[in-house]
């Protein structure tokens, strides 16, 4: 049978989907998160998805590279990165070394456009693949594992967003101590069988959470322990937290900020030290790599421009012996789909993933993706093996048609100044 891989249509769905109030080194997470659903259409009818930051800076480079896309194949996969290129990128949307969506290192004009680039890349092999009858991991040259290990993505938190805010409620309850955190840690135990856990810090005095990290591994003995400050920590903090608590942890994630920083805290530790900060382009490897500044790499499919990139980010760490596994930021089962097809095929993977899935009480699937042991079964169902529910998506569209503008953009510090007024992000690093 001939199958026609034209893409006929390319959707675009900006949603606002839940977020619980998560603390972090910027603020606290808003109520409700942007995320961009895209949807690939061939000629003959085959849809795929895909899913990416849904911020209006994102908003408005997708826009004109969906036109691009119509009348080329799903399967013309190299040319999206060139394609991207033609797309201007306004530069006051680029931001200095924070980015309002996360802490994912310098936001330059590439890095907005492989995010981008990103959820089309996989609405494409998802749509291949259900052409083909073939499951994204095939189409990445098959998986090397039948299920993918996540860690628990434990953070502080309160029991609820600030009084008055719109929100969804949560049942996981509030964490701002040692002991909170243990019984977060508990509950991902207990409804998803995580066995590996990161805590995100950068929140409390570095003392607090060496606390709670020192209290995760007598409540879990043996098991992988990282904490990521986000890059909160002078260098002599750093030192000072990884002798304290290097013994229990399997990494610690992005203490200082920048790569001269952490080469630093390299050399005189260790510790081995992770990173979704200092390397987040090919651009960044070298200086990283040459001067020891980071042991693994958090690879995240959206902002290294998708799967193949991943892929290809993998084999320079194999090449160099540093080590390779995944970031996240809050995002949904689409995504999640994404990372646990491109993971099943990298060999050397040998660290849990991130996820803040659990964390999503929205998707926009018919089904949701489930952690069984930690871990997510790899589909062999044509594409990424996911369902779109088009109710969910009208609903989590219609809310973000229904904001006023101020939640579109994610600004962790603003929705921290709804609690204090006098709140600023803090400058790094802050201890
Ligand atoms: O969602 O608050 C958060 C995280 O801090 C996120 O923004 C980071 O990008 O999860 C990320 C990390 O590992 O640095
Ligand atoms: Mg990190």
């Amino acid at each position: 049978m001939t199958r026609d891989l034209t893409i006929a249509a390319v959707r675009l769905t900006p949603i606002l989907v839940a977020d619980p109030p998560l603390l972090n080194t910027q603020g606290v997470h808003q109520p409700y998160t942007p995320r961009l659903i895209v949807e690939v259409e061939t000629a003959d009818g085959i849809t795929g998805v895909g899913e990416t930051y849904g911020d209006a800076k994102y908003l408005e480079l997708a826009r004109p590279f969906a036109g691009k896309l119509v009348g080329r194949q799903v399967s013309d996969l190299g040319a999206l990165l060139l394609l991207a290129d033609e797309v201007a990128v306004d530069a006051s949307r680029v931001l200095g070394r924070v980015d309002v969506g996360g802490l994912r290192g310098v936001q330059t004009a590439d890095k907005l456009r492989l995010s981008v680039v990103s959820g089309f890349e996989v609405a494409c092999l998802d749509a291949l693949g259900k052409s083909l009858g073939l499951p994204v991991h095939a189409l990445l040259g098959g998986k090397v594992r039948d299920a993918v290990e996540y860690s628990a993505y434990l953070f502080y938190k309160w029991a609820g967003h600030p009084e008055g805010v719109p929100s969804e409620k949560d049942d996981w309850g509030a964490a701002v101590d040692p002991a909170g955190i243990v019984a977060q840690a508990r509950a991902f135990t207990d409804r998803y069988g995580f066995s590996s856990f990161k805590l995100k810090g950068g929140v409390f005095p570095p003392e607090e959470e060496t606390a709670a990290v020192r209290a995760l591994a007598e409540a879990f003995p043996g098991h992988p322990l990282r904490l990521d400050p986000n890059g909160a920590w002078s260098v002599e903090t750093s030192l000072k937290v990884a002798a304290e608590i290097g013994d229990v942890l399997e990494y610690l994630e992005d203490p200082a900020l920048g790569t001269p920083a952490m080469a630093e805290v390299a050399a005189r530790t260790g510790v081995p030290l992770a990173t979704n900060m200092c390397v987040t382009t090919f651009a960044e490897v070298q200086e990283a790599f040459t001067k020891g500044a980071v042991q693994v790499v958090l690879s995240d499919h959206h902002y290294w421009g998708g799967l193949r990139n991943t892929q290809q980010l993998a084999a320079v760490c194999r090449t160099f012996g540093v080590g390779v596994s995944m970031h996240s930021n809050t995002h949904l089962g689409i995504s999640l789909a994404a990372m646990t097809h491109v993971a099943a095929t990298v060999p050397n993977l040998h660290h849990a993933c991130d996820s803040h899935y659990p964390w999503q009480s929205e998707d926009v699937l018919t089904e949701r993706l489930t952690f069984d042991g930690g871990r997510v079964t790899v589909s062999d169902a044509p594409g990424l093996g996911v369902e779109l529910d088009r109710d969910r998506l009208a609903f989590l569209h219609q809310r973000w048609l229904d904001d006023d503008g101020t939640l579109r953009d994610r600004d962790d510090a603003a929705a921290m100044r709804v609690a204090d007024p006098g709140w600023v992000t803090p400058s790094v690093p802050r201890w």
